[in-house]
């Protein structure tokens, strides 16, 4: 069965991948499987984070881009992290409304996940769901995305070049230096030009970036008004910019080797994880080792160490579903 799915995705069925991301998001008995098929598919799309307060013009200038990297001929895929809905849990309508330019392009691939209700986390399979896009040979991946701290700091673990946008006038003048902004972006982006105060927020933030220590790359502070695709063009040279700044550094490359790895971590530990509780739940004798701790017969650590010492002399950890 796997085997048909990989062939109609490779083959570049939307529906299919479409099925596979809402298996991966939902952790169903296929997401596994379907990861570890698409793993040597990955690799060689661009990823772009789009981070900032709600309501700063991410989506906006998230269209805005769709549209200039398909002029370049390269192929876009799009993860939107909203909030979730208090209604529905699933992400807000508004941005694939909103997106609609780029609807009926089949170079584009639209994919809205709710990050439900994690406070400041990316949705939780957001990296998945970049690495199914990846597999499906979208060339530029692009996540919107907006935390709890205003900016999705996490972003920055997935995206090659994250794009921070702030409107003038947020208040606190140093509300930017203390949500940690300052150390995720490699590209600033004061949207809502045509209002007052634009000049005043860049010089904040050149401000700032004067004060910390000299990076390989000094963030590039861009004002805009995307809502009349003003500095759009300029946004997008500066991500190619940056992109070929990673390369011709190795730092892209360093960044992969150091993700793959974390990837293999993640996965070990998820296993293990799972490899516990399903049999501290299902085994007996496990089972009643849990309940003695439970009713405090056996203290927490001896009743870990009893478990883990019988748990870990089976070999079947790592049965990945
Ligand atoms: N005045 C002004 N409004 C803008 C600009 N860019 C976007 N908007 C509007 O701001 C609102 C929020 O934009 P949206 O892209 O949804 O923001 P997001 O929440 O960051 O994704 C929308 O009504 C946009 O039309 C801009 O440059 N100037
Ligand atoms: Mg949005």
């Amino acid at each position: 069965m796997i085997k048909e799915i990989l062939e109609k995705f490779l083959n570049g069925d939307l529906l299919t991948a479409s099925r596979m991301m809402t298996s991966v998001e939902n952790g169903d008995s296929l997401a596994w499987p379907i990861m570890r098929e698409i793993s040597q598919y990955t690799g060689k799309a661009y990823v772009v984070g789009i981070t900032g307060p709600p309501g700063a013009g991410k989506s906006t200038i998230t269209d805005k881009m769709i549209h200039l990297f398909r002029k370049n001929k390269y192929t876009v895929g799009v993860v939107c992290i909203d909030p979730s809905s208090p209604f529905t849990g699933g992400a807000f309508l508004g941005d694939r409304i909103r997106m609609t330019q780029a609807i009926g392009d089949e170079g584009v691939f639209v994919r809205s996940l709710a990050n439900r209700g994690e406070l400041g986390g990316l949705a939780p399979r957001a990296k998945e769901i970049v690495q199914i896009l990846d597999a499906f040979g979208k060339d530029v991946i692009i996540i919107e995305t907006v935390g709890a701290g205003q900016v999705e700091a996490d972003v920055i673990n997935i995206a090659d070049t994250t794009v921070v946008v702030t409107v003038p006038g947020l208040g606190d003048r140093m509300q930017a230096l203390k949500a940690g902004i300052m150390e995720i972006a490699d590209i600033f982006v004061v949207n809502k030009a045509d209002r007052e105060g634009v000049q005043d927020t860049v010089r904040d933030i050149n401000m700032i970036l004067d004060w910390m220590p000299e990076g390989k790359w000094r963030p590039k502070v861009l004002t805009a008004i995307a809502a009349q695709n003003k500095g759009m063009q300029e946004m997008y040279d500066a991500i190619l910019e940056h992109k070929d700044k990673l390369i011709q550094t190795n730092k892209w490359q360093e960044q992969r080797c150091q993700r793959n790895k974390g990837q293999c971590f993640s996965i070990m530990e998820q296993a293990v994880n799972s490899y516990m509780r399903r049999q501290v739940e299902e085994v007996e004798k496990y089972k009643e080792t849990f309940e003695n701790v439970c009713e405090g017969e056996m203290d927490p650590y001896s009743g870990a160490e009893k478990l883990l010492k019988e748990l870990f002399a089976v070999a079947d950890i790592l049965k990945l579903s």
